[in-house]
């Protein structure tokens, strides 16, 4: 019954890490078509090692697997299977995430990434009706001189580039160490996301809202330490993108029971359901929503109000924002 509603609900994600939709089966395809050795025997074995206590210990699972990306087919055949599944999931709009440095660092054309993502982008328009957008996210734990690289080799795509974003080891890399590359990225017209408030005080967020100006907070759980910040973002009508079963598995919740969706809801908080890492993180977005749904006994009213905002926090045209809500 709830299951019905939740897929048939038409929804948008707004956080989704394309690297982190690599499901094992398909990695294990990828380092066969490409020649390149993982150290596992078995989808099975993959799997088990998908057990994290932390940001930092999925990360370094996250990169080992993005290894067995190499060509403009591969950056395709993964986003292509992330678009089937989410149009089953009932997605009709997806923003979704590259780390372009994961894979320059290892010497793929940025080219080839981007290429490859887009002819995937173009193919569920087609099929699926699906719209999407790109955001192209800097890794934090580099430095802002290695992100301002990636946005001027971006130069040829930023017609085809939403937002950029930043992602990887917060704790210790604030949002204020990419101060000039996020102004720059501004002044080309893109929008501006940070993950924020995951693991990093609630400092960070503010950080990300007052140097970075940013139009959206990647998770931003840790907002809910300081009353004052929640009144803040309820009053700016910031949109946060929560990703409910990647909070349970990176121990940013002890139980999804103790997950505060309904407590961002009831402070005001322009709150949205995504899957974050979905392949590592045990399901999709509808699997997010009735994660919560349970757990937290949302009723349908509430899931409305959840999808509503994930087209309200959304970089599409208002007149597409209309069409949906
Ligand atoms: C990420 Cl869950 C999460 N947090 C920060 N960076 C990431 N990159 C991919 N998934
Ligand atoms: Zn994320």
């Amino acid at each position: 019954m709830t299951k019905d509603f939740i897929t048939a609900l038409p929804k948008a994600e707004l956080h989704l890490h394309i690297e982190g939709s690599l499901e094992p089966e398909l990695m294990f395809a990828l380092a066969a078509r490409n020649g390149v050795a993982i150290p596992y025997a078995s989808v099975e074995e993959v799997r088990a090692a998908y057990a994290f206590s932390n940001l930092q210990d999925f990360l370094d699972i996250y990169y080992a697997g993005a290894d067995v990306l190499r060509t403009r087919a591969d950056f395709h055949d993964l986003a292509a299977a992330y678009f089937d599944r989410a149009a089953a999931d009932g997605v009709v709009h997806a923003e979704i995430m590259f780390d372009p440095q994961t894979h320059t660092a290892r010497g793929i054309p940025f080219a080839e990434v981007i290429e490859g993502l887009l002819s995937a982008m173009a193919q569920a328009q087609a099929r699926h009706g699906i719209t999407s957008a790109l955001i192209m996210s800097f890794l934090r734990h580099l430095s802002e001189e290695e992100a301002f690289a990636t946005l001027a080799e971006a130069t040829p795509w930023l017609d085809r580039i939403t937002a950029v974003g930043l992602d990887s080891s917060e704790v210790g890399h604030p949002p204020e160490k990419f101060a000039r590359v996020f102004a720059a990225a501004r002044g080309r017209g893109l929008k501006l996301v940070a993950h924020a408030g995951e693991e990093g005080p609630p400092e960070y967020v503010r950080q990300a809202l007052d140097v970075l100006a940013v139009d959206r907070i990647d998770h931003g759980n840790r907002s809910l330490e300081d009353p004052a910040l929640v009144e803040r973002l309820a009053r700016e009508g910031m949109t946060l993108t929560v990703c409910p079963l990647s909070n349970l598995k990176l121990c940013v919740v002890d139980r999804i029971e103790d997950h505060p969706i309904d407590a961002m809801l009831a402070q005001g908080l322009r709150a949205t359901i995504n899957s974050d890492d979905p392949a590592y993180f045990g399901g999709y977005v509808a699997d997010n929503y009735r994660a919560v749904a349970a757990a937290r006994g949302l009723d349908r009213a509430a899931l409305a109000t959840l999808a509503r905002n994930s087209f309200t926090g959304s970089f599409l045209p208002a007149d597409a924002v209309a069409a949906h809500v």
